[in-house]
């Protein structure tokens, strides 16, 4: 495994054509929509018939996801008669994977036949608005490492996966933003979805309370510590995106104030949400073809 820092990239078109010829000679499934689960968010996939779970130790090429909290596998299988594959556990930049590793399974989903790409994770609240347990669609995101040259896209451009120089200006799906929203209000789930701007930061401490401040004034509504690689990512191979941040805690931007976050509080709010979570997800893929016509490869 290569070390953090790195820029070089780690992949060979060639590794990304075994993993999924692998995956293609052991599943009779063909997804559309690939959906990667976010902290304490694994049991998604609860609802998923037919499954074929592969964990990431047996898949070659895969890194192996080390946070507890990550189970570790990919679920394949039907959902509202949709074929999904599930990414139970994702790799973080904070482990000390390369921005290679950590978005090798989005090329996986492209070369598998995936259109979309769901993300979702949990992040702590910026926006003086947001509540512990609010759901927060992306609208978009800034990817802080990124500025510094910790960048998934850093390296030679293959041009088999995308063009050198994406377009990031609209890498959330406007039509699946709008479908979500359509669908928190049929659930009545209004008082606690919210749209916002997630930063990545890489992690693994919590933010200073400096660094929230500064945060917040950049026009950043929740951080966090993945997502974004994976976004960029897939927004360069022409995936359809869709991103939802749960707020797991309120990111402390008052020296006065005493609360502190942990992980264990993470995973806490995630199991309080998670049905809700799952809820407007299913109601999304059930409907998400009634978007198909609108992907648009870039
Ligand atoms: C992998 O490479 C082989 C040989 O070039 C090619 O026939 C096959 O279609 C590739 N598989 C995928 C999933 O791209
Ligand atoms: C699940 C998790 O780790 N959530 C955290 C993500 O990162 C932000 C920013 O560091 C934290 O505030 C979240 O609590």
């Amino acid at each position: 495994m290569h070390t953090k820092g790195s820029t070089e990239c780690c992949c060979s078109f060639e590794d990304y054509n075994q993993t999924t010829e692998w995956l293609l000679s052991r599943t009779r499934h063909r997804p559309k929509i690939a959906v990667v689960c976010g902290s304490g968010l694994g049991l998604l996939a609860d609802g998923v018939t037919n499954k074929e779970i592969f964990p990431y130790a047996d898949i070659p090429n895969f890194p192996v996801s080390t946070v507890p909290g990550h189970e570790g596998c990919l679920v394949f299988g039907i959902l509202k008669g949709k074929s999904c594959v599930f990414m139970q556990g994702r790799f973080h930049l904070y482990e000390g994977y390369s921005l290679c590793k950590v978005t090798f399974p989005v090329r996986i989903f492209k070369l598998l036949g995936v259109e979309t790409l769901i993300v979702t994770n949990a992040s702590g609240g910026l926006c003086p608005d947001f509540k512990v347990g609010d759901i927060m669609l992306i609208k978009d995101h800034i990817n802080l490492p990124g500025f510094a040259g910790q960048h998934p896209l850093c390296g030679p451009n293959d041009e088999r996966f995308g063009i050198r120089f994406p377009c990031m200006s609209d890498a959330y799906s406007k039509d699946l933003r709008k479908l979500a929203l359509d669908i928190s209000h049929e659930l009545d789930y209004t008082n606690f979805v919210r749209e916002g701007v997630y930063c990545m930061v890489s992690g693994p401490n919590f933010e200073t309370i400096a660094e929230a401040r500064m945060l917040q004034v950049l026009g950043c509504d929740s951080v966090g510590m993945s997502t974004v690689p994976e976004v960029t990512v897939a927004k360069h191979c022409g995936l359809r995106v869709f991103g939802l941040s749960l707020i797991t805690n309120k990111v402390s931007l008052d020296y006065s104030r005493e609360e502190k976050v942990n992980h264990e509080e993470v995973l806490e709010i995630s199991k309080m949400r998670a049905e809700h979570v799952q809820m407007m997800l299913n109601t999304l893929i059930a409907r998400s073809d009634q978007l198909d016509e609108g992907i648009n490869v870039n």
